[in-house]
């Protein structure tokens, strides 16, 4: 998220320049070549040095771009030294996190309905069982789905990737501070669409470890609103 924020800011150095550069030329324009200043205009239709640099100089400004642009991209798609990975499936309208470094721990996720809000919890972000993962670790994301098409999406780890059935997808992310991270489901994916967040709660790696072996680390711990039996 760090490098996306650095391109964005990159970008947005570009278009404000182009935009005040393109501004003064305007007004310039106005200014000068208006009726009262130049009352004869010019007859001149081709210059040949002016139509070669307003056609390569937008070329260089867009490779200018596409360079950090791909070198991202490429950054963002998979990690080469991943320490552990977890595993996400999407369902009609829940989550569920395994865990296959950590013996297979597994989990469904689900919503924490308004009623059952409690106080600070926030509405449609709040979930019963969050993701927990540990900090300071380069952690590879894999996904899928059950169902049909959902998006994974957690915008302050900069993840949005598609869970497809039948497919694995693939991204990672590296949590600098604990805390608790929300994100939502971001492909329209039915009735419950919005009733689907994603909560990733971020602790020490000596809590996690904690935290796993506590799990149980074996068979899927079910959840109370899991509509499959165990
Ligand atoms: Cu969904």
């Amino acid at each position: 998220m760090e490098r996306i924020i650095d391109l964005n800011s990159l970008l947005t150095a570009i278009i404000v320049s182009i935009t005040i550069l393109v501004l003064m030329l305007i007004l310039f324009a106005v200014w000068r070549f208006g009726a009262a200043r130049n009352p004869v205009p010019s007859n001149i239709t081709h210059n040949t040095l002016l139509e070669v640099l307003w056609t390569v100089t937008p070329a260089v400004i867009l490779l200018i771009i596409a360079v950090p642009s791909f070198r991202l991209l490429y950054y963002m798609d998979r990690t080469p030294e991943a320490e552990m990975t977890l595993k996400v499936t999407s369902h009609q309208w829940y989550w569920s996190y395994e865990y296959p470094d950590q013996g297979g721990l597994a989990f469904d996720s689900f919503i924490v309905p308004d009623g059952e809000l409690k106080p600070g919890q926030p509405r449609l972000l709040a979930v019963d069982r969050p993701a927990v993962l540990p900090v300071g670790t380069t952690i590879r994301v894999v996904v899928t789905s059950s169902d049909v098409l959902h998006g994974f999406a957690v915008p302050a780890l900069g993840v949005k990737i598609d869970t497809v059935p039948g497919r694995l997808n693939e991204a990672w992310i590296r949590i600098d501070k604990p805390g608790l991270y929300y994100g939502q489901c971001s492909e329209l994916c039915g009735i419950g669409h919005a009733f689907m967040p994603i909560g990733i709660k971020a602790v020490p790696r000596d809590e996690f470890t904690a935290w796993a072996t506590r799990m149980g680390s074996k068979a899927r711990v079910p959840s109370r609103h899991s509509p499959r039996p165990g």
